[in-house]
């Protein structure tokens, strides 16, 4: 039991490594690519449910709940790609702070994963108040972030 328990631990931190690692390689601008995309993937899926919360198109339970779901997966990815090697570049909106006020940063990524997955479990239980009110916390989630750590354009 106990050695099974160990072996996992190493199967995971080994993981873990490798995953790092494999990140490091990857060029700096690609970095910034794939975390774009996530991020204009979360605008996909987040803007409809806008609209069906506010009324200016009919609510539909099914993509709302697709959306919500795709949110919530969405919302874990782009935060590997801030990697201090991009810190640098033009292409992006990301505030150097963000290698600096690292802590601030995780916490505010980690509300959107909070709040996008509150988002998919109201969309679940088909409580379109609760949709609502998950969709606000949502874009705070978004807003805090982007008024820390994005660029004004
Ligand atoms: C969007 C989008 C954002 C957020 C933010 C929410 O649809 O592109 O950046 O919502 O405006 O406050």
């Amino acid at each position: 039991m106990k050695i099974k328990v160990l072996l996992a631990g190493l199967a995971i931190a080994t993981g873990a490594v490798w995953s790092f690692q494999a990140s490091a390689q990857v060029k700096p601008e690609t970095l910034v690519k794939q975390r774009q995309a996530a991020m204009a993937l979360q605008g996909k899926y987040f803007g409809p449910i806008g609209a069906m919360v506010q009324g200016k198109v009919p609510y539909d339970a099914a993509i709302v709940t697709r959306n919500a779901g795709y949110l919530e997966v969405l919302a874990k990815m782009p935060w590997d790609g801030f990697q201090a090697s991009t810190a640098d570049l033009k292409e992006t909106d990301a505030k150097p702070e963000i290698y600096k006020q690292s802590d601030k940063f995780r916490s505010e990524s980690q509300k959107l994963e909070t709040e996008t997955a509150k988002l998919a479990a109201a969309a679940r239980s088909g409580d379109q108040n609760a949709v609502k009110a998950a969709f606000g916390d949502v874009g705070q989630a978004c807003k805090a972030c982007h008024d820390d750590f994005r660029v004004k354009r």
